[in-house]
């Protein structure tokens, strides 16, 4: 059903792309978010559309309308059999998801609200980590990229919206590798001895790498994805600039701190009619989603603590708490307003009056012009969330302030704080602190309010939503600069430290590492400047190389052709070299007659331009001059006879190994060279470099974590087990560079 559906998206998308090409513009634009524009309801009527409000949709619907594009997300329900969106006239399309809702309640109410959304705002002991809800994430992720894909439009802008589809970007990037692709994240992005908790931390970030532009509200946020990216990627990251390159790809990061629609509510505020409060009475207000994150208990607290400290305030003041019931299917949710509702009970209990409440506690809604008036007529507007994204409450009290200036109270952990800096700052864990700034704000004089207020809404009048939208458009439409190719002062940076005066064990794999993939490994020879450099490494005392090669171990050491080094060849079944005894795997004898058999039932499928190199008792089926489109169905044909001739196939760079099922690779190989050279403790001897390209050489990384630097060069498409990643034979060349010329220790 979702093919025949993504079919039909995909002719919509050409047409429409056409007639907008005929017509010119600029390049259209696609959104992507967890919903849609509107939510789609059922009633005995039939389907409806009822729009969803919100700074974000009435910024965005503009900027579609002009340029075009599509909005793809979930319509809100699960559709039957046969029912569509209803349409409404719309001027740009609409893509929905089709979700289930076993589907929602795993990859929405789990995955992103049960574990991201805790863990995003630094409460980690909140957060769930539960593989079904995993799982459903990333089948959800891939349904929203299929979709997307499907529009079919390369000359788009692709704009992601929020945590729910981190997997997005980098499941497009496979669909169609030339989109210019770009995400916004609206939420904190935390600390990394934070995101590390989440066991999937890895494939998030890699998600997100693949995107040109990934955006955050603030510089802390964007700081701590490079930090992450860094330490639990390997990814280069050039903080100033704020470019990471991860492989062969490279990101551009950007802040971009929100703002409302600043005129619109000012405007609201200025027409709600007055609801006629008695005299005297004086309103903190607090707006919020219900959600343990906005710090609502602590505020009661902090309230109550005011009314101890100060009593002047009984029977004046009145706490006025709006709380939009928010995601009660999540447990959390449930429990938070079970506390709330007893906090206010204890307090309004404690000091109410005949006539005074000293908290007014509505669970609900309230429609816009009703909360402007709330906002204007409130005489401190208290935004303490224990941790925020921005907090946009904070902003749309700023502007409906239109007659006598109110003071705003902001969390120093909310993302507002950054930019509102006229604000009254407190931490919201500290209930004194905010109780003595609730007073202040009570307190203060006209003229300081008056200038405060003044500041603030200039702010946010000039940075409102229509900016924000303009500003990452901008940012999106620029090609973003690559970071500095790697210079020895930055491999001193990483490896300094590490070697230190020990004696160093450098492993290089060679075809992807020491030079770049050929058409035909016979092509593939060192650059002069890499052979200098590898001759340079191999004559100091204090350093052996050795390489480690699926070729064949006659091959490789003709190829590399210096005679001091220690080679591995096979993919470490044979090994040679100064210093180490001559191995030879046992069982190797068995596989030289079934390798030959195999080269010639190999024989059949080498159509298009694959062929076979034997290598001995390992072969490997290259495709590299195979046309891409035809590589799956004769790389399926060659892994099925190789399977069948008891040989275990492996895939490797537009080629398959066929490597024998003796349970041996170049992890084995390395361990086997260290012990054999340096003993069993070799470990508190010598310090460890291994620099590969392949998967085959993720034995090896796996086998020395912790115990070594690994280095994966080239492109990025799978997560890798080594410490770092380089982007190509240059950084390659500039890591030997820097081992061959560092300083000897002085002994
Ligand atoms: C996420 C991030 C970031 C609330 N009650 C009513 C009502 N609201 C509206 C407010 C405001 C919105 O809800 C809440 O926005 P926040 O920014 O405070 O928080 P989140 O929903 O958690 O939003 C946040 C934001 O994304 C944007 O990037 O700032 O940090 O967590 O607009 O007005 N609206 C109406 N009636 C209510 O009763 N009409």
């Amino acid at each position: 059903m979702l093919r025949g559906y993504l079919d039909s998206v995909a002719r919509q998308a050409e047409k429409a792309t056409e007639t907008r090409r005929s017509a010119g513009g600029e390049s259209p634009l696609v959104v992507v978010s967890n919903r849609l524009p509107f939510t789609v309801t059922r009633s005995a009527q039939g389907l409806e559309r009822r729009p969803s409000p919100g700074g974000l949709v009435s910024a965005l619907d503009p900027v579609l309308r002009k340029r075009g594009g599509t909005w793809i997300g979930w319509a809100g329900l699960e559709l039957r059999e046969g029912e569509r969106i209803p349409a409404d006239h719309d001027e740009y399309r609409i893509a929905g998801v089709p979700l289930s809702d076993a589907e929602i309640q795993r990859y929405y109410h789990g995955f992103s609200n049960r574990t991201l959304w805790p863990l995003c705002h630094s409460l980690p002991a909140l957060a769930r980590y539960d593989r079904r809800d995993w799982l459903a994430y990333e089948r959800v992720n891939q349904r929203f990229a299929d979709v997307t894909v499907a529009q079919g439009d390369g000359s788009a802008v692709v704009w992601i919206q929020d945590y729910h589809l981190m997997l997005a970007p980098e499941r497009i990037r496979m669909g169609a590798p030339d989109t210019r692709l770009t995400f916004f994240f609206h939420i904190p992005f935390p600390p990394y001895d934070i995101f590390r908790l989440c066991p999937w931390d890895r494939e998030l970030l890699q998600g997100l790498l693949a995107c040109d532009l990934v955006g955050f509200h603030v510089e802390g946020y964007a700081q701590n994805f490079l930090d992450c990216a860094e330490r639990r990627l390997g990814a280069r990251v050039d903080r100033k600039n704020r470019l990471v390159e991860y492989g062969d790809l490279t990101s551009q990061v950007g802040v971009f701190p929100i703002g409302i629609e600043f005129d619109a509510y000012e405007d609201a505020a200025r027409k709600a009619s007055d609801p006629g409060r008695r005299p005297r009475e004086r309103v903190v207000l607090g707006v919020d989603r219900l959600d343990y994150t906005k710090g609502i208990p602590n505020r009661i607290g902090a309230f109550e603590r005011l009314l101890e400290l100060h009593p002047e305030h009984r029977e004046n003041v009145t706490f006025l708490q709006l709380a939009v019931p928010s995601r009660s299917q999540v447990a959390e949710y449930r429990e938070l307003k079970r506390e709330i509702d007893e906090l206010v009970g204890r307090v309004n209990g404690r000091f109410a009056s005949a006539s005074w409440s000293p908290i007014r506690y509505l669970y609900r809604s309230v429609p816009r012009d009703r909360l402007a008036a709330m906002y204007r007529d409130a005489d401190v507007a208290l935004v303490t969330p224990l941790r925020d994204g921005m907090n946009l409450v904070a902003k749309e009290y700023v502007a409906c302030q239109v007659g006598e200036p109110g003071v705003l109270i902001l969390s120093r952990l909310a993302g507002a704080a950054e930019t509102m800096r006229e604000a009254l700052f407190v931490n919201p864990y500290d209930v004194e602190e905010t109780a003595e700034a609730i007073h202040r704000a009570l307190t203060m004089d006209a003229e300081e309010r008056a200038s405060r207020m003044a500041a603030l809404r200039r702010r946010e009048r000039r940075d409102d939503v229509e900016a924000w939208v303009q500003s990452f458009l901008e940012a999106a439409a620029e090609s973003h600069e690559s970071l500095q190719p790697v210079t020895e002062d930055e491999v001193e940076g990483w490896l300094a430290g590490y070697i230190r005066d020990y004696r160093l064990v450098l492993f290089l794999d060679y075809d992807g590492t020491l030079t770049p993939l050929r058409g035909h490994p016979s092509e593939a020879l060192l650059s002069p400047e890499m052979r200098k450099a590898l001759e340079r490494c191999a004559e100091r005392d204090d350093t052996e190389v050795a390489i480690v090669s699926g070729r064949s171990i006659g091959d490789i050491q003709k190829i590399v052709g210096h005679p001091e080094l220690i080679y591995a060849g096979n993919h470490g079944l044979e090994i040679e070299g100064p210093g180490v005894e001559h191995f030879r795997h046992d069982d190797l004898v068995h596989y030289r007659e079934r390798a030959e058999s195999l080269v010639e039932q190999l024989s059949e499928v080498e159509e298009r331009g694959a062929w076979t190199e034997a290598k001995g008792p390992t072969l490997t089926f290259h495709v590299r001059a195979v046309p891409e489109k035809l590589r799956p169905e004769i790389l399926d044909r060659a892994r099925r006879i190789m399977a069948g001739a008891g040989y275990q196939p492996r895939d490797a760079h537009a080629a398959l190994e066929a490597r024998p099922p003796i349970g041996w690779d170049k992890g084995r190989a390395v361990l086997h060279i260290l012990r054999d050279r340096f003993g069993p403790s070799w470990s508190e001897k010598v310090r460890v470099i291994y620099v590969g390209d392949d998967e085959t050489d993720e034995d090896a990384f796996r086998f020395l974590a912790g115990l070594s630097l690994t280095f994966r060069v080239g492109s990025a498409e799978t997560l890798t087990a080594a410490t770092r990643r380089l982007p190509n034979v240059a950084a390659v060349r500039a890591l030997l560079e820097w081992i061959a010329g560092r300083r000897s220790p002085d002994r």
